[in-house]
């Protein structure tokens, strides 16, 4: 199939999410096209199968704000007409399924399906805003076809936008072989002794991840166990999480790794992964982190039990329960046994839940469906 994506080049779930798809469809024989406003930031070309179109939306001093998503809509398009596009998968509701919609307007009679898939914020957050709700809700109704990335995201949409049609769930995944438990001891050594343990953090540092509880629980684990916290990822919390490390006095236990393409590397050494997040729709970087068998102690919010079992595979606690999850991370941390329990199921859970080869043909599957669907 010829695919176009679009998605969020940004550091962000739903733009990995996107690229990797296209990725491991590429892999599979596909030609993707990659539609967006600049190189999603773990896209690796060149690839043969891959493509990569980058949308321009001319500013004007007349706007107030560039209207990208009509210059998505044209070079959606454009694109689909020059190379032949059998449809469109945009990845997060806003605005990139209005931009579909448009683009498939723009070239009926001929045929342009395109599919949406639901990420989160998109829909617990920007897409029930009173300046979007309706628009999203009409973006959802037009789409050929529609997947969320959990179970609990997909009861969100039908009940915040009073939705009767069909959405699929089609979770999350991460590619097993590549991510993986590799022993670099030399990498480890740049950041701790081999007395201490490492515990992870990997966010885009936006208020609904609680940075600062990182901190907080990295702090209490700390008066017990000598440990050093690596975050990965930037975004607007990064001065206040770095000014309460500072304050707590951590900061020279603090490694801020900043925007990281091979995350795999880092999740690798550590020994936890903390997502203390306010909401969490699906946790990629949990998933990413349970196949690097490094067991997440996470909130019980959106998702996450979806995908961590308590007590199985990982922890979970209540959204700011910061003494629970700094109890769950020093248990894991003194207990070598329990730790190599957890670490080895969350590897089995990645492997037989979301292993890309278990997930990618969900969405192959879903296309052809769509295809057969718009004749
Ligand atoms: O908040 C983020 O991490 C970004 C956001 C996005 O759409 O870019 O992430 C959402 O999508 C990810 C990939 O599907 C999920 O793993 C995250 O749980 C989800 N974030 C939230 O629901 C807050």
């Amino acid at each position: 199939m010829k695919i176009g994506i679009t998605c969020y080049p940004t550091y962000g779930g739903s733009g990995v999410v996107g690229t990797e798809l296209g990725m491991e469809l590429a892999d599979r024989g596909h030609e993707v096209h990659f539609i967006v406003s600049s190189l999603p930031f773990r896209l690796r070309l060149p690839n043969e199968r891959i493509f990569l179109h980058e949308v321009e939306a001319m500013s004007y001093p007349l706007f107030e704000y560039p209207p990208y998503d009509l210059a998505l809509a044209t070079k959606m398009g454009e694109v689909a007409l020059a190379v032949g596009l059998d449809l469109l998968h945009v990845h997060y509701a806003i605005p990139h399924s209005v931009s579909a919609f448009l683009a498939r307007s723009l070239l009926a009679p001929q045929k342009l399906p395109f599919v949406t898939t639901l990420h989160g914020t998109d829909i617990t957050l920007v897409g029930t805003n009173r300046s979007y709700w309706g628009i999203t809700r009409f973006a959802i109704e037009q789409s050929d076809g529609v997947t969320a990335i959990s179970k609990y995201l997909h009861d969100k949409t039908k009940e915040e936008f009073e939705i009767e049609r069909n959405i699929e769930v089609i979770y999350n995944f991460v590619n097993c072989d590549k991510y993986c438990r590799k022993l670099n001891p030399d990498y480890r050594r740049r950041f701790a002794t081999d007395e201490e343990k490492i515990l992870v953090h990997l966010s885009n540092f936006r208020p609904v991840k609680r940075v600062t509880d990182v901190v907080e629980i990295f702090t209490r684990v700390r008066k017990k166990i000598p440990c050093k916290l690596l975050l990965i990822g930037d975004g607007p919390d990064h001065a206040a999480v770095e000014m309460l490390a500072h304050r707590k006095g951590v900061h020279p236990h603090t490694c801020f790794l900043g925007k990281q393409e091979d995350v795999e590397e880092t999740l690798g050494i550590a020994d936890v992964l903390l997502l203390p997040s306010e909401m969490e729709s699906f946790g990629l970087a949990a998933l990413e982190a349970m196949a690097c068998e490094t067991p997440p102690v996470a909130s019980h919010v959106g998702g996450l039990p979806e995908l961590i079992t308590h007590g199985v595979d990982g922890f979970l606690a209540g959204v700011g329960d910061l003494e629970t999850m700094a109890d769950y991370v020093i248990q894991l941390l003194e207990d070598p046994a329990l730790h190599a329990q957890l670490a080895q199921a969350g590897r089995q859970t990645a492997e037989k839940r979301f292993c890309s080869t278990l997930i990618i043909p969900q969405y192959e599957k879903l296309y052809r469906r769509v295809l057969e669907q718009a004749g």
